[in-house]
This record gives structure tokens, sequence and C-alpha cells, in this order.
């Protein structure tokens, strides 16, 4: 409280909060954080001095560097009296603020990204001369993930496609591969990405509902637009529901045309292999996530890399031969509703991609990144896929109204690492300081600068392709008009508790619509699928199973479109131990041990935070009954039977809930807790009593995946050999 200071009298001294430090130097600006640099027609870099672009000195100033005194009071006539126009800091400072957000993407606005490095094997150089697929060449990229069709703040684990966006700053310039966790698309031809987005989005009278596809328009459009068979059938699929980014393959979608040093060409589309194997959630615990932690997918990867568990990837190939009617084994590689099973064209490694620093800032980096999938290098070309044709406008000119003008190339994260030289000048936002007095070609005023590079160094050097002589027409080709052979090869390589859970989300996704005639138009298309995958739908929705009306495709399966028959690394998986201070937490000590050295992340979940068993070795609670819940850990074991929370909710709600589940003092959480985890097939094992736990929450003791055992060491053994399957998937019934 000020009082009015006394006329004449000096004015008082504002109140001052204490900073919890003395004034330091901020920290230096990292790599990305850099201005733009541009270079001088005699090659010299030019432009402003990186320092001085990041935030820099000890002090609070004005944008002008004006240093400042008080930045908690406005300006005002009298303490209690009226705020003066003429203060510039609170006009300054509210205006910049009310400028902060930009236009979120269109589609793919929610996103995580991460920095890595990505190392060529140079097995790729026979087909592409691309400089970083060379043996042992190492390029800086910048990855995004990202949801379709949410909003900006909206959940990570809906069901959706997830985009896979890889920025690599080589040396030849900057090549995107703007890729997705799914291999095929709703469209054949970019005309429609409007009305395929206008459907998948909200309904537009009450924008509801937020990131799901399970409303009307999006049924009312796939449905009637059957090319987009293959990919909704996708997006039913575990696919749609990735456990982690860190999980997920990712798809170039389009055939691409790769060119070799001599002028050689192969068709070929781009797959990422995740090192730790492509894993989902269920749809439940998806769900659950949503609202406990909707940022589960961007708080994954984050910790993994902060941990120092690097994710990888590596970049693969399918390659075929570049004929002129551009088909392989009689599919249509223009196609981008089709693939081509790895078992008739077999992924070959190309290179590694590990991401291994989180972004320093979000807006900076990964709301201000923009990728093209027209950001080529010389060695990789574009084929006549309609529905590339149209991303390689659109990107741009969305790009320029989201990032407010045209010379968004020069944020840091969109610069690229090889010199720019563009002759492009001016427009919004220009932060260049360009030199020279010419910038056209031809010109003698700056020495005939820049230069043009050879056709054996220089990019879109067109590859002589013929183009058959054609009418103008709006129409497809007749192979594009196969809508259903696709799809009903991924249904017949789906595992049985694949297709259970492909079936589970036809039923929520059509059951969710209201109107009659959508439900049953999307049994008709399922028909066209599989009669049993139809069947089973209807039989959910109460509905008669309609025929088909086109004859069920002869495909063969293709046995790597399924998640499941493989065991992979379990490195970061999260095991929760259940416990309290009177469980067995000796064995507790050496579980952690056991797990932290198979390089497992073990979470002690207790009554109450702090630290449990204060002598000998203190072993910390890093979550409580009201901060953990089931879907944050992949396996769960019970060192005894924890009692009660300390909180008020567990305490008042364990006397009810142990009394009516017959394990007196249980907390009703925790039975929770394992009843999800046995629903969701996850491994569950008890010692030290915690089998009275299992029974309280309902869990057989001889189901598959749920181990009494005599102490903590061999639970751990137990569960951590079901976790390199993910889950065990005996639990899910198998009917088909
Ligand atoms: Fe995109 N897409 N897309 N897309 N797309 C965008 O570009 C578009 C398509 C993909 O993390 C937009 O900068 C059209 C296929 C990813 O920043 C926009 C068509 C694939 C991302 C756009 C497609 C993708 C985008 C929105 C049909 C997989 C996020 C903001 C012809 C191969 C990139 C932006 C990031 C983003 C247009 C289809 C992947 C509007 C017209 C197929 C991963 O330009």
């Amino acid at each position: 409280m000020h009082n009015p200071p006394a006329p004449g009298a000096p004015a008082p001294e504002p109140a001052r909060v204490d900073e919890p430090t003395e004034p330091r130097e901020p920290l230096p600006p990292k790599p990305d954080q850099r201005g733009p640099e541009t270079v001088s027609p005699t090659g010299q870099p030019t432009g402003a001095d990186p320092a001085r672009m990041a935030q820099s000195g000890a002090y609070l100033t004005t944008a002008q560097g004006t240093r400042l005194y008080d930045t908690d009071h406005s300006l005002k006539a009298g303490a209690r009296g009226p705020v003066l126009l003429q203060d510039h800091h609170l006009r300054e400072k509210i205006t910049h603020f009310d400028h902060e957000r930009i236009p979120e993407r269109v589609v793919h606005a929610r996103g995580a990204a991460a920095h890595g490095i990505f190392q060529g094997y140079g097995t790729a150089s026979g087909v592409c001369r691309a400089a970083f697929l060379g043996k042992g060449v190492e390029t800086p990229v910048f990855v995004r993930f990202s949801t379709v069709l949410g909003s900006r703040g909206s959940a990570d684990t809906v069901r959706d496609t997830r985009g896979f966006a890889t920025k690599f700053y080589t040396s030849e310039g900057t090549f995107d591969l703007v890729g997705n966790n799914i291999p095929v698309f709703f469209i054949q031809d970019a005309v429609k990405f409007p009305d395929v987005v206008h459907a998948a989005k909200p309904h537009p009278d009450r924008e509801i509902p937020q990131a799901q596809s399970a409303h009307d328009t999006f049924w009312d459009f796939v449905t009637l637009h059957t090319e987009a068979t293959h990919h909704t059938l996708w997006n039913m699929s575990d696919r749609g529901i990735p456990r982690s980014y860190r999980m997920m393959e990712g798809f170039g979608v389009h055939t691409f045309r790769l060119v070799d040093a001599e002028g050689g060409t192969t068709l070929a589309k781009f797959h990422w292999k995740p090192k730790l194997g492509v894993h989902s959630l269920v749809w439940e615990e998806a769900q659950i996530i949503n609202g406990v932690d909707p940022d589960f997918h961007r708080r994954d990867l984050a910790d993994a890399i902060e941990a120092g568990a690097y994710p990888q990837w590596e970049l693969g190939v399918q390659t075929f031969p570049d004929t002129p009617d551009q088909t392989f084994e009689g599919i249509d590689l223009l196609d981008p509703t089709n693939i081509v099973p790895e078992e008739l064209a077999p992924v070959q490694p190309i290179g590694l991609l590990t991401l291994n620093a989180n972004p320093s800032n979000f807006f900076a980096e990964t709301e201000q990144v923009a990728f093209h999938p027209g950001h080529l290098v010389p060695g990789i070309d574009i084929t006549d896929d309609p529905l590339l044709a149209g991303r390689l406008f659109s990107y741009l000119d969305t790009q320029i109204s989201r990032l407010g003008g045209p010379n968004f190339a020069q944020i840091p994260i969109n610069r690229p690492h090889a010199p720019v030289n563009d002759m492009f000048r001016d427009g919004m936002h220009q932060t260049a300081v360009h030199r020279g007095v010419a910038p056209y070609r031809p010109n003698s005023l700056d020495g005939g600068c820049p230069f043009l590079a050879g056709a054996d160094t220089g990019a879109f050097v067109e590859t002589p392709v013929e183009v058959p002589a054609a009418r103008k027409v709006r129409e497809a080709p007749e192979s594009f008009a196969d809508h259903f052979s696709q799809p009903r090869r991924f249904w017949l390589s789906m595992s049985p508790a694949e297709r259970e859970h492909i079936i589970a989300a036809y039923t929520f996704e059509l059951g969710k619509c209201h109107e009659q005639a959508i439900k049953e138009r999307g049994l008709r298309v399922l028909a066209n699928i599989d009669s049993e995958l139809c069947r089973r739908v209807a039989q959910g929705l109460g509905l008669p199973a309609p025929e088909p009306t086109v004859a069920p495709a002869d495909v063969a399966p293709s046995p790597a479109l399924s998640q499941l028959g493989h065991t992979w690394p379990v490195e970061g998986r999260i095991i929760g131990i259940l416990t309290a201070a009177d469980g067995d937490l000796d064995g507790v000590r050496a579980v952690r041990r056991a797990a932290l050295e198979a390089g497992l992340v073990p979470l002690v979940i207790a009554p109450a935070g702090g630290v449990l068993d204060a002598d000998g070795e203190p072993i910390t609670v890093q979550r409580t009954f009201a901060t953990a819940r089931s879907t944050e850990f992949d396996a769960l074991l019970l060192a005894g039977v924890p009692g009660p929370g300390a909180d008020a909710y567990g305490a008042r709600d364990a006397k009810a809930g142990g009394t009516a589940a017959g394990a007196a003092g249980t907390d009703p959480r925790v039975l929770l807790m394992v009843a999800e985890a046995f629903r969701h097939a996850k491994a569950l094992a008890a010692w030290a009593g915690g089998d009275t736990v299992l029974r309280a929450a309902g869990v057989p003791a001889d189901a598959p995946g749920v181990l009494v055992a005599e102490d903590g060491e061999r639970a751990l053994g137990d569960v951590v050999g079901l976790l390199a399957r993910h889950r065990v998937w005996q639990r899910f019934p198998a009917e088909v």
C-alpha cells in the first residue's frame, strides 16, 4: 500500500519483490536460436550478430533496450487514480502480448518436436545421389510429430493419424520428409483435401467433437467416398492410438523418384522403423489418458530425451523399377491409397535417426517450423501422384498466412544450414540485411553473382520422364477405382486380438453417429472389406449386416502389417510398484535396482508422498494414490498390501470400497488401478501378500500375465519377459 506523497516530497520507492538470485546473464543462445545469416555475393556471411538475436543482458528492458525500474505497476495519477496513457512500458508490454498468438496449423495443429541427428548408411548411394545418404554422413534434423484433427490445445491420445515430419538440414540444402504414421491417405487427389478435412473437423455449428473422428460428418464423408476406406481402416486399427511417438512407424506415403549419380531413376517409398517396435494403447486407456494426462505423448517424448533414452528409427526404402506404367506387381504406385506389402518389396535400411535434444522454446521451434514436401535435394524427386502435386502447392501457401509473410525461411528453425543466396528481397518480417545492388540475374554490377550450379550439383534438374500425349481431363485412372482389395489385405493381416480392436473401434465410432443412414452406409462399406467384420459391427450396432456389393478380393495377407508376434527392447518402459511403509521395502529396493539396470523406469506408488523407510536406504515415493493412474504404467507390481491413501478421499472411500471388495483397508484407487491394468492386458505381479489386492480387484490369479511370485526380483524378471511383447495379448477375447 502506497500513501500519496506529500506535495513536494520525493516519490516513494515502489514495493519491490525480492528476486531469488543476483542479476546474471541469461543462458547463451542454443544453435537453433541463432538469428538469420545471409551470404554476400562474395560468399561471406553477413547479417545480424547471432548473440544479439536471443534475449541478452542481466536487466529487464523495454523492446528498445532501455532498462526498466518497475514492471509491476502501471503509471497512475495517484495510487487510486486513473492509469495514464503516457505509460509507454504498459502499452508496449500489453501490445506485444496481444499479438503473441499466431494462427494454428489448419491441420496437424497439435504437435511435439525434437532435434536429432541422421546418419546415412551409404546403402542408398547406388540408387540416390543425395549427399546426406552417404556412408557415415551426419545431418542435423528436426522432427515434429502431430495429431491431425485437434486444435493446438487438444489431447494427445485421440484416435487419429499422426504426422511424422522430418527436416534434414543437409549440406545440399533442406530436405523435408513430411510423412504420417499411416502409409496411405483418405483421398487420391488433392482437390478433395478441403472436403475430407471439413468433414473430419468438429461440426461447424457447435464446434464439437474436438479431435475426434467419431461423429456424423466424418463418417458421412468416408462412407460416401469409398477411396477413404483403407485409411479409415488403419485409423480404426491400433495404429490410430499409438502408445508413444517413439513407438510409431513413419511413412512418406507417396512414391518418390530417386536419381543416382548417372541420372538413372528408381521409384521408392520411404519408411521409418522405430527401434522400440510399433506399439499402441487400447481404446479405454487412450480415453482415460485424454483426461488424466492430455500431454501424454508430448511428455513421453520429452522425458525420454531428457533421461538420455534417445529414440531411434531406421530410415528405409522400398524400391521399384521406374517403368512407364509406374506399377509394381499390379499395384499402382501413383495411388496414395495403396501400400506395397513388405513381403513383395522389402524395406532396405538406409540410415539411422536419433532424437537427442528437446527444443529450447516451443513457439520458436515446434510452432514456427514449416515443412514442405517440395523441399527436395538433388537425388530425390517427385512423381505424378495427384495428391502430392496438390501438397506441393499447399504448404508454402498456408505458411505465408500462418507465419505472417514470405520470409519465414529466415526464422532460425527454418533456416537451411547450407548457405542461402536466393535473391528474394523485402516483404513482411524481413530480418536479413542484404548487401549488394543487383538481386537479379544476369547482372554485371555484382560481378555476375550469385552463380548457377552445374547440372551435377544443382537441385530441380528435371529427370526427363515421358509424359504420354493426353487430353486435358478431370478424371482418375481406372486403376484408382479399386477401393476394397487393399483394405481387405490389411484386415486379413491382423491377428485375432487386433481384429477385435478394429471391430470395437468401428462399433464405437458408428455408434456415436446420430444418422441411421450413415451407420447403415458404414456397414455396407465394411461388407465389402470382410463379411465377418461387417457382421460383428452390425451386431454391436443392433442392425442387420448387409451383403457385399463387390466380390471379396483374393489377396494374400502381409504379416508385416501386424504389430504382434515379435519381441522388442524394454528400455524406457514404466513399471509402477505399489507399496506402503509396511510393505516389502527390501524387495522394492531390489526391484528398483534391477529395473534401473534393465533400463526400465520404476516408479514407487504409495499412500502418501515423501520417503519410505527413513533408516537404511530411503525409497522416494514418486506417485501417490491421488496422482497415479494405471494408464501411466506398462506393468504393475504389488509389494505388499498398500493401505488407504493419506488424503481424505482415500481414507474415506477405502473403508467402503474395502468392505465391499472384501480386502479391508485397500484404497479404492488401488483396486481401480489393478483392475484397469488387468483389463488393458498389462503384466501384473505380486508378492508379500499383494495377491490379496489382486483378488479384491477381481483379477483371477490364474489369468495369463498375472504372476504371484516369491519375491520382487522374480516378479520383475517375469514381467520383463512379458513387456518385451508389449501386452499380454491372450487376455483379449479372440473370436475372429
Ligand atoms: Fe499435409 N498439410 N496435406 N499431409 N501434412 C499440412 O501444412 C495437405 C498429407 C502432413 O508438423 C499443412 O504447414 C494437403 C499427406 C504433416 O508442421 C497443409 C494434402 C501427408 C503435416 C497441408 C495433405 C501429410 C501436414 C498444414 C492433400 C502424409 C504437419 C500446416 C493433398 C504424407 C507438418 C502446414 C508439421 C501439414 C496440406 C495430405 C502430412 C495445410 C493439401 C498425404 C505431417 O499445408
